[in-house]
């Protein structure tokens, strides 16, 4: 009993801070959406499953009275089979068809045309840092910077091992392959600064391959092209 009370008190005062839980750009939401949609449709069937195995368990336990008891030998009943066996199905295809439809457009995708509606950044990340060039040529390490309310379309590459493309509160993980490039693009981003990271395992330093994003109005980004890289 102790246990499980220094359990509760963990879970509870563990300040749990699940960074993609608190979504700062369209595509975020909609993989927040997925994640609390699939959590609370699992949860139905968790507390209907409970429910019923504590009521049977208590409706048919061993009491004295019931001591000689031998219940009747039941074969088959349609309709209970009918509602276990369509009921199931349906809460799938619930399940189904937001996570199809929201995984296959997220999902990253062959390069793509750069004349393709939003802003273009190349990201090359390599052992152990990432570099971001935006469309005028102008590079930054470790430093993402980008306009808010665009769509953001990462051309994503490695120049060694496999990395993966990662801010948790704006969208991702994204493999970022050697030898081929990958695009992924980030929808609507919102103001704010946001820690991003490798999410692959790449090496030794891998822990230290993070990168500060800075989601910026439209023309701070303008003029942040033009300022020499410091
Ligand atoms: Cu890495």
């Amino acid at each position: 009993m102790k246990k499980i009370v220094w359990l509760f008190m963990l879970i509870f005062l563990a300040g749990c801070n699940i960074t993609v839980l608190q979504p700062k750009s369209e595509t975020a939401s909609e993989q927040a959406f997925l994640i609390n949609f699939s959590f609370w449709l699992m949860m139905i069937v968790v507390v209907t499953v409970f429910t019923l195995f504590i009521r049977f368990v208590y409706k048919y336990r061993f009491t004295e009275k019931r001591k000689d008891d031998l219940p009747e030998d039941v074969k088959g009943n349609r309709k209970l089979e009918i509602t276990w066996i369509v009921l199931p199905i349906l809460l799938l295809i619930v399940l189904a068809v937001p996570t199809i439809a929201i995984t296959y457009e997220q999902s990253a995708k062959a390069p793509q045309d750069r004349k393709k509606n939003g802003v273009h950044i190349d990201v090359i990340g390599k052992q152990f840092s990432w570099t971001f060039q935006h469309e005028n040529g102008k590079k930054e390490m470790n430093r993402l910077v980008i306009p808010e309310g665009e769509p953001i379309i990462f051309h994503l590459t490695s120049e060694d091992v496999i990395h993966s493309f990662w801010v948790p509160k704006l969208g991702g993980k994204v493999d970022v392959m050697p030898g081929k490039e990958i695009t992924y693009e980030i929808k609507k981003p919102e103001k704010g600064s946001y820690q991003g990271k490798c999410a692959e395992y790449c090496g030794l330093a891998h822990a230290n391959m993070t990168f500060k994003t800075k989601v910026v109005a439209k023309e701070d980004y303008q003029e942040y092209l033009i300022q020499e890289s410091q």
